[in-house]
């Protein structure tokens, strides 16, 4: 185990399925689907598929990533951990708690991502080198 001060875990996450014979329905709530408190929420959109998205990390940001419409491949990796996960249905949520180097790859054309956050937008937070985020990841 290492002794980063940081919280550093990634979770997928299934949601429960609401819907019925009319069409789907997912719920998000705090504290239950969402383990945090949520005081943002930002989507991305018009995303263009050969380009990679992402390639940073957060110090201290707790986020939930919903695709809620098409697919795309996010990249995720802690100190221990490396993985590639395929986001294609709105049933699913990837956490991002803290320190995970994460990138977002492979939209399809009609990709739309939501992303809970449990804070507010603070560029102070990002940790946008590769370099900086394997030494706070020690
Ligand atoms: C993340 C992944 C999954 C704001 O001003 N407010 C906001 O709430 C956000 C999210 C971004 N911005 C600004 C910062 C940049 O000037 O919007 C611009 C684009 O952001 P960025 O290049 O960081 O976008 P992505 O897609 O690389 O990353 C985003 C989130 O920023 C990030 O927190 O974890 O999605």
């Amino acid at each position: 185990m290492g002794s980063s001060k940081y919280l550093s875990s990634f979770e997928l996450i299934d949601f429960p399925d609401l819907g019925d014979s009319r069409g789907g329905l997912t719920a998000l709530e705090e504290f239950r689907q969402v383990p945090f408190v949520i005081k943002r929420v930002y989507y991305i959109y018009d995303t263009v598929s050969s380009v990679t998205r992402g390639l940073h990390a957060h110090k201290k940001l707790e986020q939930l990533a919903v695709v809620v419409s098409g697919s795309c491949v996010f990249d995720v990796e802690t100190r221990e951990d490396k993985e590639s996960i395929l986001m294609d249905s709105p049933r699913k949520g990837l956490y991002l708690g803290g320190l995970v180097w994460h990138s977002m790859h492979s939209f399809s054309d009609d990709c739309v991502i939501m992303v809970l956050a449990s804070d507010y937008y603070d560029e102070a937070d990002y940790v946008r080198n590769y370099s900086e985020f394997s030494a706070l990841a020690i």
